[in-house]
């Protein structure tokens, strides 16, 4: 068994890791996303106003933000945090009423995975919305994330300022962000020491085993 470990370790030295470029919006820099009513792009004088009201009015227009195409690939899971604008003279506005869904659609616009979140309450202070999307087999390789909220009150002025997308990249064993042969080498010694820390689970299966060690070393080839 460290015959094969060691062998392993040898074999990945020459690859290489790779790092997750994914879209960030923000009322300053948003090339690439979209903001539209019903399929009407909003874009020009509305993200520059840096007021991106996503919610569904009671005449029913719904407003969405969709990113730019991003690459899926080798990411376990996606943490989405949008940072709400809201004016302290605001008195329409109620976070607590607010409910995002944050949708992941393929090229076609179809939605192929979603999560919706919720402000835990209303008096939360730096008026975050955070959604986590896990990965699963609908996952296209090419991707992109569209926001939506709703209950929010018809007249609300409240506004999505910034989006931060985050991805937990699968097999970073060491969290350092990007997958290679640091990973393979705490892997194989974690297995060597019989750990049982899910961090070092990466094909999900529940358990730390050689089939982890495999699993990252395709990731690796792969990548
Ligand atoms: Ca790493
Ligand atoms: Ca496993």
């Amino acid at each position: 068994m460290k015959h094969i470990l060691f062998f392993l370790v040898a074999f990945c030295s020459v690859s290489m890791a790779w790092g997750v470029n994914l879209p960030q919006f923000s009322g300053t820099n948003y090339e690439g996303w979209v903001y539209s009513r019903d399929d009407r792009e909003l874009n020009s004088g509305n993200i520059n106003g840096n007021l991106i009201t996503l919610f569904t009015t009671g005449a029913g227009n719904q407003y969405t933000l969709t990113s730019p195409e991003f690459s899926t690939y080798g990411l376990d899971s996606l943490i989405v945090t949008t940072t709400w604008h809201i004016t302290k003279d605001n008195q329409h506005f109620d976070l607590s009423k607010t409910e995002l869904t944050v949708a992941l659609v393929d090229a076609n616009g179809e939605t192929m995975d979603s999560v919706k979140c919720m402000a835990p309450n209303k008096d939360q202070f730096n008026h975050k919305l955070v959604a986590r999307l896990g990965r699963n087999s609908n996952w296209p390789k090419l991707a992109r994330l569209r926001l939506v909220a709703w209950l929010a009150d018809e007249w609300s002025c409240g506004a999505v300022r910034k989006v931060e997308v985050e991805g937990v990249v699968g097999g970073d064993v060491n969290g350092d962000g990007e997958v290679g042969i640091a990973d393979v080498t705490l892997l194989v010694n974690a297995l060597l020491t019989e750990s049982k820390d899910l961090r070092y689970d990466v094909n999900h299966d529940g358990e730390v085993s050689i089939a982890d060690v495999t699993a990252l070393v395709n990731l690796l080839l792969d990548s």
